[in-house]
């Protein structure tokens, strides 16, 4: 949860095409700018040196860079998105990875693997099984990881939640934030965990960048919760990037 940089894309015009579970109404552009300017703000604040690509009107939700790839200290792995309309943003964030990684390595398939479903602690990686990734794409990431000595343990995103990490966030090097459902699961076992508050499991999707925690604005027991704990809360609004399912952790890699 140290890091130097980040790297986020604005949203264009094409956010009222991206992805979603349930249809809430359109995204309203300006509403996300004002907020996605907001969290490239805060990253600052912490410390980062931010990277703001352009938006990719062909990629209704590129703006969710996440999930094109895994960045660690070792290198760089590119994802394979399982939605079909987003296999093709990798593409354009790899010779943003090529310039800061010596090693930069590729999920080539069979398999799909996205990064929203990776969770990197200070002991393992551990990688959700969901809609968007499978076990081929799980194993191909092993792989790669095991040439860097990292164990990755594989693990389940509750059934109907898009991404293992829409259920949870690491706080620091032994304590995550989870939702209960996700948590009843027992794959945080030998981990502190943190809930979310009843009726607050969209805040389970928050980061921690080196001093803030930055969550989603509108879940005020949970970040009671993380500020009684010690943590540094910063709300952020992400009413907009909801209706799309996004949070904090798809807006950005970090390294
Ligand atoms: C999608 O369905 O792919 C986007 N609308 C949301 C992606 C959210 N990304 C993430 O949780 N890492």
């Amino acid at each position: 949860y140290e890091f130097t940089r980040a790297i986020t894309r604005r949203p264009g015009q094409s956010i009222t095409r991206g992805l979603r579970a349930v249809d809430t109404g359109a995204p309203d552009l300006d509403l996300m700018l004002a907020h996605h300017a907001d969290y490239v703000a805060t990253l600052r604040e912490a410390g980062a040196t931010v990277t703001e690509l352009p938006p990719l009107e062909d990629f209704p939700d590129a703006l969710f860079v996440e999930d094109t790839a895994l960045c660690l200290p070792e290198g760089a792995v590119l994802m394979r998105p399982g939605a079909p309309s987003r296999l093709g943003e990798v593409a354009h964030m790899a010779p943003v990875l090529r310039d800061l990684y010596a090693d930069v390595r590729v999920i080539e398939g069979p398999g799909f693997i996205e990064g929203g479903d990776i969770l990197t602690t200070g002991r393992e990686v551990l990688v959700g099984r969901s809609a968007r990734t499978d076990a081929a794409g799980v194993a191909e990431l092993a792989t790669i990881l095991k040439d860097w000595g990292r164990p990755l343990r594989e693990v389940a995103t509750p059934p109907g939640v898009l991404h293992f990490k829409t259920d949870c966030s690491l706080l620091d090097g032994e304590t995550v934030l989870s939702t209960e459902r996700l948590a009843a699961s027992g794959c945080f076992e030998g981990y502190r965990v943190i809930l979310t508050a009843d009726g607050e499991e969209a805040a389970a999707n928050a980061i921690r960048f080196n001093r803030f925690v930055l969550m989603a604005a509108g879940f005020p027991a949970t970040a009671e919760r993380l500020r009684r704990a010690g943590y540094e809360v910063r709300e952020i609004g992400n009413s907009e990037c909801a209706k799309l399912d996004g949070g904090m952790s798809c807006l950005s890699l970090r390294l």
